[in-house]
């Protein structure tokens, strides 16, 4: 097909999937698509537990809106929990930080029955200034993964709030 005749049925099509996208190994990566539970939210709108979902649209470091960020800056261990559409073994976890960064502690995996496991822990040497997209990287899980859970730590930055712009899981189907 002449590239120029590309019909629009199909540009609708790949910018409706633009929410998912496959490499050529075989690795899907979603952006999350439902918020499942969240420990607490600034605003039911700006800086609410929705605001993680879909792809990325906060592109300046600092406090933002289209951000998720908790009720309270500091004190109050905090968690968001976001499911995806296809289910996945998956091997990472994408956790987009706008502003406070480093803050993430735990990662959980959620398999398709609720089972909750953990699969990662450990230091998060995301550094502030810029957005970041940290990838927390564990082995392919032998279950299938619909949904994961971040833990933070909101004393990391005692002057800022900690704010995730956006959530990605890494797996194969
Ligand atoms: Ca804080």
């Amino acid at each position: 097909m002449n590239r120029s005749a590309v019909p629009i049925s199909l540009l609708c099509t790949l910018a409706m999937t633009a929410q998912a996208q496959t490499d050529t190994d075989g690795l899907l990566k979603q952006w999350a698509s439902a918020v499942v539970t969240r420990s607490s939210e600034y605003g039911a709108d700006n800086w609410g537990a929705k605001q993680v979902l879909g792809e990325p649209n906060v592109m300046a470091y600092g406090d933002a809106t289209k951000a998720w960020a908790a009720a309270t800056r500091n004190g109050v261990v905090q968690s968001i929990t976001v499911s995806f559409k296809t289910p996945v073994y998956a091997s990472a976890v994408l956790v987009r930080q706008v502003y406070g960064n480093g803050f993430v502690r735990k990662i959980f995996a959620i398999d398709t029955a609720g089972k909750i496991y953990p699969v990662w822990a450990g230091l998060d040497k995301t550094q502030p200034n810029y957005t970041v997209n940290f990838i927390a990287t564990f082995p392919k899980t032998s279950y299938l993964v619909k949904a994961v859970k971040i833990v933070i730590d909101p004393d990391h930055n005692k002057d800022t709030y900690e704010e995730i712009d956006a959530i990605q899981l890494h797996g194969t189907p």
